[in-house]
């Protein structure tokens, strides 16, 4: 039993001899210089810089790849050699030496990774601290990020229309939004950033954990529900990259995507977002048209989940949700009979209190989006044309504040003829009436004044147009 005497512990050698020190040397210089060719040669696979952070945030993973390239071979390569030179032999079967430790090599391989990871520590600290640091000028944006889409919220001044407005005559909602800080807020499904600007971003999302992420301005940050976070970039090059979400979100989450353009500067900026303010200070007559025009800006989520056929064009093809065809339809029948509401009591529930009533079939997935109240209005509208005859098997009348008292026969021409052109209310408002001078195609408040004079003639008892706006 006791034949097989302990193994000897293993003697430590006291000392280095030159030759060992010399393997050392060698052997140090081959892992820095390959962790180098790593770390030089890895970023060459990296999404181009479009951003100043983007640099800085390279020059430190420079650093980092070319430690862990020094580590790695370094470890794989004692493996190889460790396998190669320590396999057993031929009838080898005994155990190995008892090796008692030394003392010198743990205290090393301790205070090396110690003071890597302090030096990292504080370049890293720097990095993050010069990025987060609010810079001069800097533009502020809000982004909302919910299954499945982002979209952008600035405040722009009405200038960028370069044309001059009559305040008093437009959309109540924009004349609120003008009157505390002089600024409109416009909401865009692109995010359009100019060269050389800083940004701040603030962002929160409408229903579960997102990850705003750019990879060409290494900019990545999740967005976490009832909280609001933060990241801050300066685009260095202009042209269009790509904004993901990062933060696996639910069935479509590969499709949580966005453009996002750098531009050259203010100017452009200014126009990029002019399109979109139009659609807001010279908004359709009619309520279902602006609905339609919101829901086609995707701007909210709604096509990511549901299907539509008259917006396949806009991409609705989503199925997470009922698709919306023949929807009209069901709030008047099915659906008004199971809550009790009528068709578009429930409509407008069904978007603004999503989770009260749930489509048989399908769980509490659809979020409620704090959608302006009137632009529910609109969307409602438009949903209610949504049936097998597309005319509205019921009438939408949208409440007080989300009407506007029109002029009697002017705004009924002006909806009429807005069915028929697809394009500009004003131009099919005077080509309505008649003989309005051309350059007045341009400014929807001369039509509007034109409209008002034509039907101030007329005698017909007065209507009220439902004339909210959109965003
Ligand atoms: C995250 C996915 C998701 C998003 C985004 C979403 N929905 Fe839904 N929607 C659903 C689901 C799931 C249902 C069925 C359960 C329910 O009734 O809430 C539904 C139900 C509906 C219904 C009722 C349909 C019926 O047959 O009665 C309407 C109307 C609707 N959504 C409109 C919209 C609109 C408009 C938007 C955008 C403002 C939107 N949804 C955004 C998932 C979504
Ligand atoms: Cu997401």
């Amino acid at each position: 039993m006791a034949s097989i005497p302990p193994p000897k512990p293993h003697q430590n050698k006291s000392g280095l001899n030159g030759t060992t020190i010399v393997i050392i040397v060698v052997v140090g210089i081959v892992l820095i210089l390959g962790g180098l060719l790593i770390g030089t040669f890895t970023p060459s696979i990296f999404p181009v810089q479009a951003s100043a952070e983007s640099q800085q945030i390279d020059n430190l993973f420079h650093i980092l790849l070319v430690i862990g390239g020094v580590v790695f071979l370094l470890v794989q390569g004692l493996l190889v050699y460790s396998i190669w030179r320590f396999r057993a032999k031929p009838g080898e079967t005994a155990d190995g030496v008892n090796m008692h430790g030394n003392t010198t090599l743990e205290i090393v391989w301790t205070a090396i990774p110690a003071v890597i990871v302090f030096v990292l520590t504080i370049l890293s600290w720097q990095v993050f601290n010069t990025i987060m640091s609010p810079k001069d000028g800097e533009m502020s944006i809000v982004a909302n990020g919910a299954r499945f889409n982002w979209n952008f919220e600035y405040e722009m001044p009405l200038s960028i229309m370069g044309k001059e407005y009559d305040i008093s005559k437009l959309p109540p909602p924009i004349q609120a939004d003008l009157a505390d800080d002089g600024l409109i807020t416009l909401t865009s499904a692109t995010l359009y950033v100019t060269k050389d600007l800083p940004v701040v971003m603030q962002m929160e999302p409408a229903d579960v954990i997102h990850a705003f992420w750019i990879p060409a301005f290494r900019v990545k940050q999740d967005l976490i529900p009832g909280r609001i976070t933060t990241v801050r970039f300066t685009p260095t090059s202009t042209g269009e990259y790509l904004i993901e979400c990062a933060e696996l979100c639910g069935a479509n989450h590969g499709a949580m995507r966005a453009p996002v353009i750098v531009v050259a500067n203010d100017a452009d900026l200014d126009a990029a977002l002019m399109p979109i303010m139009q659609k807001m200070v010279e908004p359709p007559a009619r309520a279902d048209l602006r609905g339609r025009e919101l829901l086609e800006s995707n701007v909210y989520p709604c096509y990511t989940c549901h299907n539509l056929a008259d917006l396949a064009s806009a991409n609705w093809v989503g199925n997470v949700g009922p698709a919306l065809n023949g929807v009209a339809d069901r709030a008047a029948t099915s659906r008004s009979a199971a809550t009790g509401e009528t068709p578009q009591e429930y409509l407008y529930n069904s978007i603004h209190n999503p989770t009260d009533y749930l489509v048989p079939g399908y769980g509490a997935l659809m979020p409620q989006l704090g959608i302006p109240e009137c632009q529910v209005w609109d969307i409602v509208a438009y949903l209610a044309t949504q049936s097998e005859t597309g005319e509205p098997p019921f009438e939408v009348v949208p409440p007080e504040q989300c009407v506007v008292t029109g002029p009697p026969d002017g705004a009924e021409a002006t909806a009429e003829a807005t069915a028929e052109a697809t394009d500009t209310v004003g131009e099919a408002a005077i080509e309505q009436i008649g003989g309005a001078p051309a350059e007045a195609t341009e400014d929807p408040l001369v039509v509007n004044e034109a409209t008002a004079e034509a039907t101030s003639e007329a005698t017909a008892e007065p209507t009220a147009i439902a004339a909210t706006v959109a965003p």
